[in-house]
């Protein structure tokens, strides 16, 4: 019962709930495993001894996946290197080199940066995350899948309907709000975003809540309507609580390639962005994107989506992924 033990926090350990089912990552990834995987074993099959020419095909399997030119090149030479103080050049070796070279970057990009979120949810009551990302990036979605996520830890959570500019983000965001079982704020379309967060925190505090998740809109004509939007509401929720937000996340599609690269460029000069969540990866063959943006970024993936259902925001851990990709078991 993750709830009681959590009720039982006051100062003491807590077992936060973590979604990282192996089978439903495997079944999100299977196109993009395909695209990796499945084409790298048909051109090392029935080669006794890797050459040059199966490593360029190799290379061109991984850029095709969306891993990105530079950061292809990067693990090729690596492969190379190791292979040269080997006398292994089998195929399976050589697969298994570029998978262990694509993990390191991901492992390498979390220990950039580790966060804490357990001892921080003990810490600061409530803890306040601010949802960020372009439109049709998957942030109420994702917002409705977090909720669940923290509940299922016997947490309280509290949405905040900061996108008032759509008319219909209201209603999508309550009825995933009404699907996690948590309460939401939310305003009549139009209303100052700012005041939207104000009241979802000022609620929070007066009910002692210890989540909460706040949604915002990704449609801002110019770079300067979105960093002072986005500034507006992190100076209110600052002047509530002196510590919030704790975390701005940034919502990236993961079949968007470059674009996603380019919009985490983007953000990161409009305000902080402490970690970024990578939604439908299910619906690409192109989810090596994930490799190039943790080789690219310094700032950590927290969260992956694989699919449109509740529970089906994932906690991103770098083995994990990887073995999905490389259809290797779960130790
Ligand atoms: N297949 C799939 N679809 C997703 C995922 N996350 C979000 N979506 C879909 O993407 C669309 C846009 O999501 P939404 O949350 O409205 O994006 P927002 O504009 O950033 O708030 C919706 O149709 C969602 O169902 C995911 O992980 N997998
Ligand atoms: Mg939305």
């Amino acid at each position: 019962m993750p709830g009681v033990l959590l009720n039982l926090l006051a100062g003491k350990e807590m077992a936060l709930f973590k979604n990282l089912n192996f089978s439903k990552l495997k079944e999100g990834l299977t196109k993009t495993r395909n695209r990796i995987f499945n084409s790298i074993n048909e051109v090392i099959s029935g080669k006794a001894v890797i050459d040059e020419n199966t490593i360029e095909e190799i290379e061109d399997i991984l850029i095709s996946s969306d891993i990105g030119y530079e950061v292809v090149q990067s693990v090729i030479e690596e492969v190379k290197k190791k292979l040269k103080n080997e006398s292994d050049r089998s195929g399976n070796n050589v697969l298994k080199l570029v998978k262990n070279e694509l993990n390191q970057i991901l492992v390498a990009s979390i220990n950039k940066t580790g966060t804490d979120l357990e001892n921080s949810l003990i810490k600061y009551k409530p803890y306040v995350i601010l949802i960020v990302g372009v439109n049709g990036a998957g942030k109420t979605t994702t917002i409705g899948k977090l909720a669940h996520n923290f509940k299922k830890s016997g947490l309280n959570v509290l949405v905040g309907a900061a996108d008032t500019f759509r008319a219909a983000a209201n209603d999508q965001l309550e009825i995933w709000a009404k699907r996690a079982g948590v309460s939401i704020i939310q305003k009549e379309h139009g209303s100052d975003p700012s005041s939207v967060a104000f009241d979802t925190i000022k609620k929070a505090i007066d009910e002692k809540i210890d989540v909460v998740l706040i949604d915002t809109a990704g449609r801002l004509h110019t770079k300067k309507n979105l960093m002072d939007e986005l500034n507006k509401i992190r100076r209110v929720i600052s002047k509530l609580l002196e510590y919030a937000p704790n975390e701005t996340l940034l919502v990236l599609d993961g079949n968007s390639g470059q674009n996603a690269i380019m919009q985490s460029e983007e953000f990161s000069k409009v305000t902080d962005i402490s970690g970024l969540i990578i939604t439908k990866l299910d619906g690409t063959a192109k989810g090596g994107v994930v490799y190039q943006i943790c080789s690219k970024k310094n700032i950590p993936v927290r969260y992956i989506g694989v699919g449109e259902s509740i529970e089906d925001l994932l906690d991103f851990e770098p083995e994990t992924f990887t073995n999905a990709i490389f259809n290797s078991n779960q130790n």
